[in-house]
């Protein structure tokens, strides 16, 4: 089994302190940070998604898969997080209320902070106002992540509470997750939508006109 083979299964597994130690093998074996995530870590939760479908995991299961995805990302984490001195701009990301899953919203962060762009991590389960206390505090992009078709409905609420607060207009919006595309984006008053984490970057620095 080769070593991103037996990081894919450390994560179906649950087993967070082998995925820690394997990423850290392949790390010293050469392989990049890249690799590890996008051929190792990443579908590696795609296929615990899959089985949660099939019903062969249950919660449980998902939980412990990301337990050990999380251990890996603690290792990739500086590698693919190269600060720049000085901030490109704020961004202010959280998961939306009622939505706990922070894998991908924690991946699109680090990406950003490799990016040079400052990221204020405002957690899982966000009301609206923690966003909207963010703007006022100088975010200049608000990044909003929900994984289920139940809370990405939330995010309209984000924005029409930007609105209420008279910041619309002073922020970028970007939304992002699995169940969302352009078209939802679209509907709900946002500026943008993002596939994946590289993505949002590219997002952010087009609507902020950066480098
Ligand atoms: Co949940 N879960 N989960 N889960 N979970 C999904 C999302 C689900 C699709 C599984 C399935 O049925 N196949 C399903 C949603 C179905 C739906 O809504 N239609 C589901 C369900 C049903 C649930 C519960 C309701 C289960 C239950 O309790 N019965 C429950 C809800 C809890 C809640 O949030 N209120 C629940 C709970 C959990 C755990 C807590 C056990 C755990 C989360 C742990 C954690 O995050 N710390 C969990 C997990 C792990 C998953 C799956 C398996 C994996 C998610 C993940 O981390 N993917 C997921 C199945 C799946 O997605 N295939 C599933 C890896 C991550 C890197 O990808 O998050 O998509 P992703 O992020 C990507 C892009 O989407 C994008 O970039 C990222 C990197 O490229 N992106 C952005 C994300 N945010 C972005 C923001 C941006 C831009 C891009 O700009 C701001």
């Amino acid at each position: 089994m080769t070593t991103l083979e037996a990081v894919f299964e450390a994560v179906l597994e649950g087993d967070a302190e082998s995925c820690r130690l394997l990423t850290e093998r392949g790390i010293q074996e050469g392989l990049n940070p890249e690799s590890i995530l996008g051929e190792a870590l990443i579908p590696a939760m795609r296929e615990v998604g899959a089985r949660f479908e099939r019903q062969e995991y249950y919660v449980p299961e998902m939980l412990v898969a990301a337990r050990a995805m999380q251990a890996g990302l603690t290792v990739l984490r500086p590698l693919l997080v190269e600060r720049n001195f000085k901030p490109m701009a704020k961004v202010a990301i959280g998961t939306v209320r009622g939505d706990l899953h922070d894998i991908g919203k924690n991946l699109v962060g680090m990406m950003m902070e490799g990016a040079g762009l400052e990221v204020v991590d405002l957690g899982i389960d966000t009301p609206p106002e923690r966003f909207v206390e963010a703007v006022r505090g100088g975010a200049q992009v608000v990044g909003m992540s929900a994984l289920l078709t139940t809370t990405m409905m939330n995010m309209r609420l984000v924005i029409q509470a930007l609105t209420e607060a008279g910041l619309r207009q002073q922020v970028k919006v970007i939304i992002g997750g699995a169940p969302l595309n352009g078209a939802f984006a679209e509907e709900i008053g946002a500026d943008g939508y993002a596939p994946d984490a590289s993505q949002a970057v590219s997002l952010v620095k087009g609507l902020l006109n950066l480098a």
